[in-house]
């Protein structure tokens, strides 16, 4: 059993989870660590920014998942758009299920509806009740690529990742006003100067948040059938065409009846950031001590260039200097 100060316990006979748990306890206090944005930790791990939790998700998902070659994987760095992105390939997967006026995520924030891998994989300390969902899995992850373990990432597995990036000037504004959201009310706010030069560095939840671009572009240009690059911002311009090329991507595209039948507009429609945001469920500010968030956390104000609100000119010089470096010569930058 594990007992590692950095975890909640969780108890389980098996002799290969105990081990995964054994090893993790041991090496997260060995890991170079920084403060985090709220009250947590952050530890470097394989290059990247991580708190122990997800460290953890990460060695159970490396040690013991069973991938399958229908599983879709929505992947993001944080704040560039999960909960759009899970909302609209919960859609398309499922539209032949469900009528758009009597819809899941009408009852349901997408964050519930299609759940977080790293997170979920530590319940009940096995992987069964990850085992146990039927195919196609649809998970969300924050984990970079590289962490994958070579069965989900090489060609020999069909499992497919679904990755969506947004703009880093208006990634660290949205951090910086969710992390505040989460910061108890004793402690001051984060203020936004501390946040900006913890996110320069590279110091934020799965961060540097450039390595974990590239990490995703790379392979979607390496493994364009496995990986499916998208931007928040390119998804906000022309919507239809993004949920189209994803259903596409996924093997699931419209048919002309479906076309006829306006049903990628229903989806878009549906899945828009007026339509979510004004559901009851989403507008819910309770909170669960399993997650100390509220649905209404998630909607902000979707929208693209909010960082103009925000920043100084220095600031802006400074991240788009960055952003230049760091992207240079791949292909891909944010314009
Ligand atoms: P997470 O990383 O905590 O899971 P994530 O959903 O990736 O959060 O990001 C939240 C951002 O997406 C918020 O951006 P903002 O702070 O700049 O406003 C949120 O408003 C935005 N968002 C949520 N749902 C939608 C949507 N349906 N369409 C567009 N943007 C959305």
């Amino acid at each position: 059993m594990e007992t590692s100060k950095f975890f909640p316990i969780v108890e389980t006979q098996d002799e290969g989870y105990q081990k995964t748990f054994k090893n993790c306890a041991e090496l997260v206090p060995t890991l170079p660590r920084s403060k985090g944005w709220w009250l947590d930790e952050l530890f470097q791990y394989q290059g990247f920014w991580m708190s122990s939790f997800p460290i953890r998700g990460s060695m159970l998902i490396n040690d013991h998942f069973k991938p399958r070659p229908t599983d879709i994987i929505v992947a993001t760095s944080p704040k560039c758009g999960t909960t759009w992105l899970r909302a609209l390939i919960f859609s398309i997967i499922n539209r032949a299920s469900f009528d758009f006026n009597d819809h899941p995520l009408r009852k349901l924030n997408p964050q519930e509806l299609v759940l977080l891998f790293e997170g979920h994989i530590h319940k009940d300390g096995s992987t069964s009740f990850l085992d146990e969902l039927p195919s196609p899995r649809l998970l969300s992850t924050h984990i970079p690529y590289s962490l994958f373990p070579k069965r989900m990432t090489d060609d020999t597995s069909a499992c497919r990742f679904v990755y969506i990036c947004r703009d880093p000037k208006d990634v660290l504004v949205s951090k910086w006003h969710f992390s505040n959201k989460l910061r108890p009310k004793e402690v001051p706010p984060l203020s936004l100067e501390e946040a900006f030069d913890l996110f320069c560095k590279g110091v934020s939840h799965y961060g540097p948040f450039w390595d974990h671009v590239l990490g995703y572009w790379k392979a979607s240009v390496e493994s364009p059938k496995k990986v499916l690059f998208l931007t928040y911002e390119d998804v906000k311009k022309e919507p239809l065409g993004c949920v189209r090329k994803v259903a596409e991507f996924l093997g699931v595209p419209f048919s002309p009846e479906e076309e006829n039948k306006k049903t990628v507009e229903e989806i878009v429609k549906l899945c828009s950031f007026e339509s979510l945001s004004n559901l009851d469920v989403n507008k819910s500010v309770a909170k669960r001590s399993e997650r100390p968030v509220s649905n209404s956390d998630f909607f902000r104000k979707g929208e693209v260039g909010d960082w103009v609100n925000h920043l100084s000119p220095e600031m802006v010089e400074k991240m788009n200097q960055i952003t230049e470096q760091k992207l240079q010569g791949i292909g891909f930058n944010f314009h």
